[in-house]
């Protein structure tokens, strides 16, 4: 049964991953990271000059991993950052299923499920579809983010830092079986086949960044029934060797169809029609204004005079 899934997985999969890793690498600079560094809470102090400044409301956890998404600075930057998100929380990433001479692709075993991935163009001026956006979500960096500091240890060319950073998938939604998500390298290698399992990323020699790193590609695979019109995955990173505190759990939301937050849509619900309009007709006149400046002057008076 575990076998001819595997042979299923990698025979299906070897003309998609095959060509989305020739259109990742086609595209180098577009494709969406799923970024892993340290210290969650530093910020630069104006993301309209990264480079000087700083906030940080944690100086305890300076050397605790975190996983984000694209930071405001990118032109795929993530409205919900740095949270997979919409800037409402509405889910941002959107599945599509895979199809092999135009059919889907049907679960061994159970043909109510259907192989689904993660594979979307997005910008931040064009939105959702933009061919000039970048590909979400298939790759993986190390942070290399505002003075450094998100950066995991650097090393020199000819000594490796001694971090290696391990993806652990902790759960899925209640609305998958076990089996119904996995990863799967660029070579075809399903990971994270089941909860507790770990994947542990290469390290590499980045000589663009000056600095020992990650760059890897890793695609999140879905088996779906209809019902299944959203699900999510909880994923933590952690440093087997040892360097750094492991990451807060990650819950990474997926869906067929995504809402995004447009003005009036009052129910959000994606659409702006008479229901937003029967919201604002339902409420009209209402006012939701306080001041912390109250009338009290006015009281005093009251009570001195009685
Ligand atoms: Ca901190
Ligand atoms: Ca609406």
């Amino acid at each position: 049964m575990k076998a001819s899934f595997l042979v299923a997985v990698a025979a299906l999969t070897l003309t998609t991953a095959l060509s989305q890793t020739v259109q990742a690498q086609g595209h180098a600079d577009t494709v969406a990271h799923f970024h892993i560094g340290i210290n969650p809470t530093w910020r630069p102090a104006d993301w309209s000059r990264p480079a000087e400044g700083a906030l940080d409301s944690d100086p305890t956890d300076d050397n605790k991993l975190w996983l984000f998404s694209m930071p405001p600075i990118h032109k795929a930057a993530t409205p919900g950052w740095p949270n997979w998100e919409h800037s409402n929380g509405n889910t941002f990433l959107v599945l599509s299923p895979i199809l092999e001479d135009g059919r889907h692709v049907t679960k061994p075993g159970d043909p109510t499920k259907e192989l689904y991935t993660c594979n979307f163009l997005y910008s931040k001026a064009n939105g959702y579809g933009d061919p000039n956006g970048a590909t979400h979500l298939n790759g993986w960096s190390s942070a290399f983010g505002p003075q450094g500091a998100w950066n995991l240890a650097a090393g020199d060319p000819n000594n490796a830092p001694a971090w290696s950073i391990q993806l652990r998938r902790e759960r899925v939604s209640s609305n998958l079986d076990a089996d119904d998500f996995l990863m799967l390298l660029s070579d075809d290698t399903p990971v994270l086949q089941a909860d507790g399992q770990t994947h542990t990323f290469g390290q590499r020699w980045l000589a663009g960044e000056n600095a020992w790193g990650i760059h890897t590609h890793l695609y999140f695979y879905f088996w779906l029934d209809e019902a299944d019109s959203e699900v999510s995955v909880v994923l933590s990173a952690h440093d087997a060797g040892g360097l750094c505190q492991r990451s807060a759990d990650v819950t990474v939301r997926f869906a067929k169809t995504v809402v995004q937050p447009i003005p009036g849509d009052l129910n959000n619900d994606g659409i702006v029609d008479i229901e937003d309009l029967r919201i604002v007709m339902e409420n009209f006149g209402l006012s939701g204004l306080y001041s912390g400046q109250g009338p009290e002057d006015d009281d005093h008076e009251d009570h001195d005079h009685k």
